[in-house]
């Protein structure tokens, strides 16, 4: 199949199967509530949002994530919040150092690669809920922290499909100390 000369991309942490159904459970738990519940095929963690892509920058891109070099981490979600504005319900916890390397490597590789990149600091949150009403619901203050061993991340393409949005992972790269250059 011939890719559209322009995709919508972000990259991410595609969580394993295990990690999802306990993402799945934790939606399962929270209040029955109005929001948009995120299906659990599309749950996933983005490390940067790269919006609409040409296929040249993609090029670009996939090249310089080739030579990223970061070793596996553990990840622990332990902590649910709420942002009020785009009403979002997330899971989240502590920043290993290795993710936030891992963040700004991908930052650098897209500004080279003359991607537009939001300035905000890297967020570790992987949203569970959109458009949750009422605007201040009321969550549970402890979880049962999900244990993810975060082994590769993903180029994800954004497709809006009659049933809503579905994310198409098009290609992962395994976490490594060393790269080969
Ligand atoms: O599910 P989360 O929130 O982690 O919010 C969008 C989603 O991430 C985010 O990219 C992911 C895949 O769509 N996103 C969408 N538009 C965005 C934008 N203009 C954006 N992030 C930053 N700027």
């Amino acid at each position: 199949m011939t890719e559209p000369t322009v995709q919508r991309l972000f990259i991410a942490l595609w969580p394993d199967p295990m990690v999802r159904h306990h993402l799945v459970e934790l939606q399962n738990d929270l209040p029955p509530n109005n929001g948009q519940r995120v299906k659990g095929d599309n749950l996933h963690m983005t490390l940067l949002f790269l919006g609409a892509t040409t296929a040249a920058q993609r090029e670009c891109l996939e090249q310089r994530l080739d030579h990223i070099a970061a070793a596996p981490f553990t990840l622990v979600l332990t902590e649910l919040g709420y942002w009020r504005k785009p009403q979002v319900v997330w899971v989240g916890g502590e920043n290993p150092p290795t993710l936030l390397s891992l963040a700004r490597q991908m930052r650098d590789a897209a500004t080279q690669c003359k991607f537009t990149i939001d300035r905000r600091p890297f967020q570790n949150y992987l949203t569970l809920y959109r458009k949750m009403k009422p605007k201040q619901p009321i969550l549970p203050a402890m979880i049962a922290p999900i244990v993810w061993n975060v082994r590769d991340y993903a180029l994800v393409e954004s497709l809006t499909e009659v049933m809503g949005v579905h994310y198409r992972v098009l290609r992962t790269w395994p976490l490594q100390e060393t790269r080969v250059t």
